[in-house]
């Protein structure tokens, strides 16, 4: 078996954590001695032992002069768990195979395995290590959430008719694939429309679906009176719903982040750094047409999931994804590149990525 083979192997060990590790990343840790694996582990999620140390802990033999593949570089500071690096030392490790290098400004694993007479090897399916850890880069890179927003819209653009309906435009199977971006996301924001409107749950309705912390945005808090109508407010799950305003409250039954006002709305960028102080690396925005505004003209939009619905529903006040003035000119326009077109019976979904990251 070849290197690519065990770091395969790493990649869907580390995926066995998707949608535990918030900010943290995907690992997965392999030990190979003789030709043989002789142990495997993973990160199991935010704040707990590492994978490097998970192996170690399966470990039915002594790994004396076994080779290590992990498809992160092993962390070499004490964060909420000690270094790896100091472990692969100990456990007379004699190679280390890695596939991308921890951007984390703390980590500087490779320099003291070197420095310990340990054999390095990196970049090994670096492209899809980079991709199955896209969020967790983001999250060092830019400091804050990555953030994607979806819609459905019809054929000719709109998301909902002249008289606000939008039920449905997408079909079932476009509605079950959002049920597993609910999954793949720590955090989902609506707002206060949608709850009215809708009584949504806004859980990962999928077998073994991890639900995401809900997030109502409510500037002046008109919500808290009526809780008791709404599902979100009386769901079995072990994520939150929180309500994003910025006005106090007493009320103890409320789960409240208070944010900073900007034009009378909540600063959305004070928000999403409130949410990242909470551990949430991954937002999905599943707004209305002002929501979307919102967050474009805050350059706050990394993804965009659009699914596109074979109908035509016309109309000068049906409307579209996003309101606000728009641009005067096309060349102003917000530029994305497309990453995924999938196809769901009669819909298809356009996977689109700002252009800057
Ligand atoms: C590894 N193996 O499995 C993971 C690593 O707070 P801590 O101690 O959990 O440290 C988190 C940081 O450690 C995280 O930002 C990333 O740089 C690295 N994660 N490193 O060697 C692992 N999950
Ligand atoms: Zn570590």
């Amino acid at each position: 078996m070849n290197d690519k083979y065990y770091m395969k192997k790493c990649f869907d060990l580390a995926l066995k954590a998707k949608g535990r590790v918030l900010r943290n990343p995907l690992v997965g840790a392999v030990l190979i001695k003789d030709g043989k694996i002789i142990s495997e582990g993973y990160h199991h999620g935010y704040g707990m032992i590492h994978a490097e140390v998970d192996c170690f802990n399966n470990l039915k033999e002594d790994p004396k002069g076994a080779s290590l593949y992990v498809n992160l570089e092993p962390c070499s500071h004490y964060g909420k768990q000690g270094p790896c690096t100091k472990e692969i030392i100990k456990r007379g490790i004699k190679k280390v195979v890695i596939s991308n290098l921890d951007t984390n400004p703390k980590v500087s694993g490779i320099k003291e395995l070197l420095d310990n007479g340990i054999d390095v090897v990196t970049g090994i399916l670096e492209d899809e290590g980079l991709k199955l850890n896209e969020k967790f880069f983001f999250n060092i890179k830019y400091n804050r959430p990555l953030i994607a927003l979806k819609y459905a819209q019809t054929l000719d653009g709109k998301i909902s008719s002249n008289t606000g309906d939008s039920k449905w435009i997408s079909n079932k199977f476009s509605r079950e694939y959002v049920h597993k971006l609910r999954n793949d996301y720590d955090a989902i924001i609506v707002g206060k429309e949608t709850i009215l409107k809708d009584n949504p749950s806004l859980n990962s309705r999928i077998d073994g679906g991890i639900d995401p912390v809900r997030v109502i945005l409510d500037s002046n808090l008109s919500i808290e009176k009526k809780i008791k109508d709404f599902k979100i407010f009386d769901l079995e799950s072990d994520k939150k719903t929180f309500i994003a305003t910025c006005k106090y409250s007493t009320n103890k039954n409320l789960n409240i982040i208070r944010c900073e006002s900007k034009n009378n709305r909540i600063d959305l960028n004070d928000l999403v750094n409130k949410l990242y102080a909470m551990n949430l690396g991954s937002i999905l925005v599943e707004g209305g047409s002002t929501i979307n505004y919102s967050f474009l003209k805050e350059n706050l939009v990394d993804r965009i999931y659009e699914f596109i619905s074979p109908i035509i529903i016309a109309g000068d006040r049906s409307k579209s994804a996003f309101s606000g003035r728009g641009v005067d000119n096309i060349k102003y326009g917000y530029k994305f590149e497309i990453e995924d077109i999938k196809r769901f019976d009669t819909d298809i979904m356009i996977g689109a990525k700002n252009v800057y990251w």
